[in-house]
């Protein structure tokens, strides 16, 4: 496997996915889930979806982007959550902030494809993903599609970390087991991703200020 992924198994203890949750579920209630679609096809994405953060990941039959809108109130994405914030300065080890959380829903059958997350401009900041409800089969392999794939289930209240070498690695999610967390009540698994969409300049000192008088 390729460096810079991390597994961090039960990151969140069962209060904490609660609380977490509740957050999903008021995000969803200002910014409905939505079912994206494949570009030039149209067809449908198995899971649904939905943002919060200053940008958000969208899909439709003209393409992958970033927006600052839902595609279908066209109001801004919820704030992002004040514990994922804190969930990324303690693992991303990275300078800046994230600025989008792509919430993606599994149901009953659902899966993702292998794919890289490429739509972002600054490679250098990780993906952090976090996981709620039912177990997940993951793979993760390296920069080809064609690479050998390791295979991990994703528990609720785990974090993944896809940084270094791993930022650009072919990932996807097999499937979904079926009752193997109640955390949800009507079953299934959410998966929160942080991402820096944009490029991140260091602060530049004030040189008027530290020059001094
Ligand atoms: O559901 C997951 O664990 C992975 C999600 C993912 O790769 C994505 O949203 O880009
Ligand atoms: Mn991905």
């Amino acid at each position: 496997m390729l460096r810079g992924f991390r597994h961090i198994r039960g990151y969140f203890k069962d209060p904490q996915q609660l609380e977490l949750l509740e957050e999903i579920r008021r995000i969803i209630a200002q910014a409905p889930l939505f079912s994206p679609a494949m570009p030039r096809t149209g067809k449908p994405f198995s899971v649904q979806m939905t943002n919060a953060g200053a940008l958000g990941w969208v899909s439709d039959i003209s393409g992958y982007r970033y927006q600052d809108r839902h595609p279908e109130t066209a109001e801004p994405w919820p704030p992002l959550p004040a514990t994922l914030r804190a969930l990324w300065r303690d693992v991303a080890d990275w300078p800046g902030d994230p600025e989008a959380c792509l919430i993606n829903y599994y149901g009953q059958g659902t899966r993702m494809g292998s794919h890289v997350d490429r739509d972002e401009s600054d490679f250098s900041a990780p993906v952090v993903s976090v996981s709620l409800g039912d177990d997940a089969i993951f793979h993760v392999g390296g920069l080809r599609r064609s690479d050998p794939k390791t295979r991990i289930v994703l528990s609720s209240g785990d974090v993944a970390v896809l940084g270094g070498s791993a930022r650009k690695a072919y990932h996807g999610i097999d499937r979904i087991i079926p009752g193997s967390s109640d955390l949800l009540t009507e079953g299934g698994r959410f998966n929160l991703t942080l991402r820096r969409v944009t490029t991140y300049q260091n602060p530049v000192p004030d040189l008027d200020r530290t020059r001094g008088t």
